[in-house]
């Protein structure tokens, strides 16, 4: 290594460690700042900040090839050239997807996820979404029964959104408690259930087993087609957060994902994962703790913000 290139690396290293807290978008930047072209040090570079932007290894070697032969056939070399073969590689990883309740059908959407991630904000962010485009009945069940104030959360949340809510006692079923809510829709033949769930992940054994028998009937309750598993991720918690995508999906296969408290993190890279190695798409993005901080999920959006483009 020459004497300039090891005074780059220093460099480097430094303003990294300074943007520790910064998004893939400005360690990106960075390394636009550090190189002339495209070199071997400077792929090896961007691979290892879209891991720390929360890709998986997997999925940024993938990327890192791609955008290699990219710069390689087309000889990109400005930085701008280099950003748009980077969003074109990385936006057909992403898939989004629009869940509409269907007139004259019960739907029931399932929400699933571990402790704190945001599942019963979301539920209330999402009744208060679809009260402004359907006239069905909307019915929130309160299917964490594992905790008291779960059930108190969400009669708030349905007290302030002016949404009838489900529940029975603390302890109880939470099947009965979606079989029930599915019940109360049904009257008038159409509507829509948000079915929260307990988020505890303590033992894969007992997660598979509870949530299969809710799982079986929450099934036999919706209309063909009209039974949503939706997977609650919060975008801070990186890499962590495709693990639990797998578990459930494992346990008992998901449909799509919410991605939360994408407000408060400069990274997200974990929804890029999801996507390609899971095959989910994203339904909607959580930008804050309001009823209107929610979002459909746009890829484009998403990619951009993500590089910083
Ligand atoms: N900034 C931000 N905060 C959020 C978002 N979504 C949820 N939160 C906050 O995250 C915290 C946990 O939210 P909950 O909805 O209670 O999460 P949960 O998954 O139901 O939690 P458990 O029931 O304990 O498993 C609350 O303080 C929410 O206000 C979001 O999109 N952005
Ligand atoms: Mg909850």
């Amino acid at each position: 290594m020459t004497v300039k290139k090891i005074k780059k690396k220093l460099r480097k290293i430094k303003e990294i460690k300074m943007n520790k807290k910064k998004g893939f978008s400005q360690k990106l930047k960075n390394i636009f700042g550090l190189y002339e072209e495209p070199s071997d040090d400077f792929f090896e570079d961007l691979s290892d900040s879209l891991i720390e932007g929360d890709i998986s290894a997997k999925t940024a070697m993938q990327i890192e090839d791609e955008l290699r032969e990219a710069c390689r056939k087309r000889k990109l070399k400005s930085e701008e050239e280099i950003l748009n073969a980077l969003y074109n590689i990385i936006l057909p990883l992403v898939k989004a997807d629009k869940l509409e309740p269907e007139p004259g059908k019960i739907s029931i959407y399932l929400v699933l996820g571990v402790n704190g991630v945001g599942k019963t904000t979301s539920i209330a962010k999402i009744a208060n979404y679809y009260k402004k485009k359907i006239s069905m009945p909307i019915v929130l069940a309160a299917g964490d029964t594992f905790r008291a104030a779960a059930i108190d959360q969400l009669k708030f949340h349905g007290d302030s959104l002016d949404t009838r809510v489900v529940a029975h006692k603390y302890g109880g079923d939470p099947g009965a408690v979606i079989f029930d809510a599915a019940d109360a829709v049904s009257s008038s033949g159409e509507g829509l259930v948000l079915a929260d769930t307990a988020g505890r992940l303590h033992n894969k054994e007992n997660l598979v087993r509870e949530l299969q028998k809710i799982d079986r009937i929450a099934k036999s309750k919706a209309s063909e087609g009209c039974y949503k598993k939706i997977l609650v991720l919060d975008a801070t918690t990186g890499q962590n957060g495709f693990r639990q995508a797998e578990v459930f999906n494992e346990s008992i296969g998901l449909d799509a994902v919410v991605l939360t408290k994408y407000d408060s993190t400069a990274k997200g890279g974990v929804a890029i994962t999801v996507c390609k190695e899971l095959g989910l798409p994203v339904v909607f993005v959580g930008t804050g703790e309001k009823y209107d901080d929610i979002s459909e999920f746009s890829p484009e959006e998403y990619v951009k913000a993500f590089i910083g483009e």
